[in-house]
């Protein structure tokens, strides 16, 4: 009984995040990276205090109280404490008014907030980023009157009046596919919009507003005749009674998240825009939100290593800290050159989405924000599973106990790949941002990206690569299934060679200030390979699944 294992203990996520620092330091300028960064501190500061609150604290959930004790119907939900404080978080480091603020830099600087607040929040950045896809898609549609109620509640910097949105999709025959969506919108006798339906997943009930996909009454089956809906919760201090929570998620992970069934039976509603063409108005909170799940795809990924990497210097094993044996410090180096590549896309998506979203953008970038969003979200949705799994297994037997707070790691960073639509649908998805210029708009970038790298090794590689994925794409241009068949390793070649491409302009840019780091990332992660296309084999698949 004499030995005790000195637990992991947490670095400051912020002081100690060197790609983070590096990161912000290049691409923002010096007043605008100074003003943000009190505001990360203090993010990285709550962080490490919810890290040991929730080691010094049992497990909690939501709580669901559908009844009072007169029969009264209440649909309650008790939150964990962080839940509790977000709304407090998000105004005070204007999370959202961030994002919105005016300048090319605001998504930059809302997704580094982002990241340092999630894991933290407790997935309270989940109902965030469908707020902050709402606020988008409202802003989008030129609805003045709607612009005019929701976005001062939306992007409050004051928790009094700060409203939290959900988006509501997803129903029982409509997860991926929500061209088969149920839900009904009628007009009333005074001409309100009502909605009438079940959705299956709501992580935002406790919210005050939503956007809501609905069939408007005699409209055509399908995507197309599908409407967006704005709606609110709330009358008062009182959830409104046409939406009833029948029941709480039991989920693989984010427990602390009241993800819900909801039915509404007859909630007022207004359309954001036309009565048709819902999904296609819906696609500003989809591409919101899939670079928030990219990027909190990467705060799980930095958690994970930063906790494996203290671990491994305080953990002596065969007469020397872990650090210290090859093979252990092999398997860390190789998860850090993934992080590192990972990091580069997401961060670069939001910074993109902001430079787009200002006209500050060069003419290809629209098109290369449209196929990164899937690609960033597909890849770091994969690969967060990948490194959670493999960090715990640096712990060996204590990576998979409960109350060291590890395997909640892994259990969480599952949802990544299915939040916000599958890989497969990702996939898909990026078959469709590549139907207009192909490849054009990414290798422009990454030409621009690599512009003043010297490691000719690592050009030449994302080089050849694309040139590969191109012909990959010419030779099936007609196949639709074969296309579609190999979808998902087109995506992860394009994803990793994006990704290996701005590693190397971080490379260039922290070497010559002597930082060798990055540069050594890119080495290892263009030495992990790039390439992962498929050569579809249709018969071969029919005789497996026969
Ligand atoms: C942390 C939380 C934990 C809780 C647990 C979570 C568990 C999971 C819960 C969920 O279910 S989350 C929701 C998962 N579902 C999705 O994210 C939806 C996935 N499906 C898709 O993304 C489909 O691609 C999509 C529904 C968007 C489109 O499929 P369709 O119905 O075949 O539509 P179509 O005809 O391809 O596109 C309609 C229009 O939208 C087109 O424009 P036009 O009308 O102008 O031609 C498309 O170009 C446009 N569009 C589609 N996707 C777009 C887009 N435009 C821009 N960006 C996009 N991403």
């Amino acid at each position: 009984m004499a030995f005790l294992q000195d637990p992991p203990q947490l670095p400051h996520p912020y002081r100690s995040d060197r790609l983070l620092l590096a990161w912000l330091d290049r691409a923002l300028p010096a007043n605008r990276r100074a003003a943000l960064d009190a505001d990360l501190d203090a993010l990285g500061d709550y962080a490490v205090m919810a890290w040991q609150r929730a080691g010094a604290t049992t497990r909690r959930k939501p709580v669901l109280t559908q009844w009072d004790a007169w029969g009264q119907r209440v649909d309650r939900i008790e939150l964990t404490p962080a839940w509790q404080e977000g709304a407090a978080m998000t105004t005070r480091h204007a999370m959202l008014a961030a994002g919105h603020g005016d300048s090319e830099h605001a998504r930059l600087e809302e997704f580094a907030r982002v990241y340092l607040y999630h894991l933290a929040s407790e997935f309270y950045t989940c109902p965030l980023a469908m707020t902050d896809g709402a606020a988008t898609a409202i802003k989008a549609s030129g609805n003045r009157e709607l612009i005019e109620r929701a976005l001062p509640h939306f992007l409050s910097r004051d928790p009094a009046t700060f409203w939290l949105s959900g988006q509501w999709m997803t129903e029982t025959a409509g997860g991926s596919d929500v061209g088969d969506t149920e839900t009904l919108a009628r007009q009333d006798a005074a001409g309100q919009w009502r909605l009438y339906g079940r959705k299956w997943f709501s992580s935002a009930v406790v919210g005050e507003a939503a956007l809501a996909l609905a069939r408007p009454e005699g409209a055509g089956s399908g995507g197309a005749a599908l409407a967006l809906f704005y709606v609110e919760t709330m009358d008062g201090a009182r959830r409104r009674p046409e939406l009833i929570v029948d029941r709480l998620k039991d989920k693989l992970g984010t427990q602390e998240l009241p993800t819900a069934e909801i039915r509404l039976d007859g909630l007022p509603a207004w359309p954001l825009g036309e009565l048709a063409n819902g999904v296609r108005q819906v696609a500003p909170v989809l591409n919101v939100t899939r670079s928030w799940n990219a990027i909190c795809a990467v705060a799980s990924m930095a958690r994970a290593i930063a906790l494996a990497r203290d671990f491994a210097e305080r953990r002596r094993a065969f007469g020397r800290p872990l650090i210290e044996q090859p093979l252990h410090a092999q398997t860390l180096a190789d998860l850090q050159a993934q992080f590192e590549g990972a990091f580069a896309l997401a961060f670069e998506v939001a910074h993109l989405l902001g430079r787009v979203e200002h006209g500050a953008a060069a003419p290809h970038e629209a098109a290369l924000l449209r196929l990164l969003t899937p690609l960033a979200k597909l890849w770091t949705g994969k690969l967060a599973v990948a490194i959670c799994s493999e960090a715990l297994e640096c712990f060996g037997g204590a990576g998979y106990i409960e109350d060291t707070g590890l395997p909640q790691l892994l259990r969480d960073a599952q949802v990544y790949a299915i939040w916000e639509g599958t890989t497969n649908v990702l996939s898909l998805d990026s078959l469709r941002a590549l139907a207009g210029d192909g490849l054009d708009a990414l290798r422009t970038a990454c030409a621009g990206y690599l512009d003043g790298n010297d490691d000719m090794h690592a050009a030449s590689a994302i080089r050849q690569t694309l040139d590969a994925a191109a012909r990959w794409l010419e030779q099936h241009a007609n196949a639709r299934d074969t296309l579609e068949a190999g979808a998902r390793g087109l995506a992860f070649t394009l994803a990793r060679c994006a990704a290996a491409a701005l590693l190397a302009r971080q490379a260039s840019w922290s070497s010559r200030r002597g930082d060798p780091r990055p540069a050594a990332a890119l080495h290892r992660f263009v030495s992990l390979g790039l390439d992962r296309l498929v050569t579809p084999d249709a018969d071969n698949t029919a005789l497996l699944l026969g």
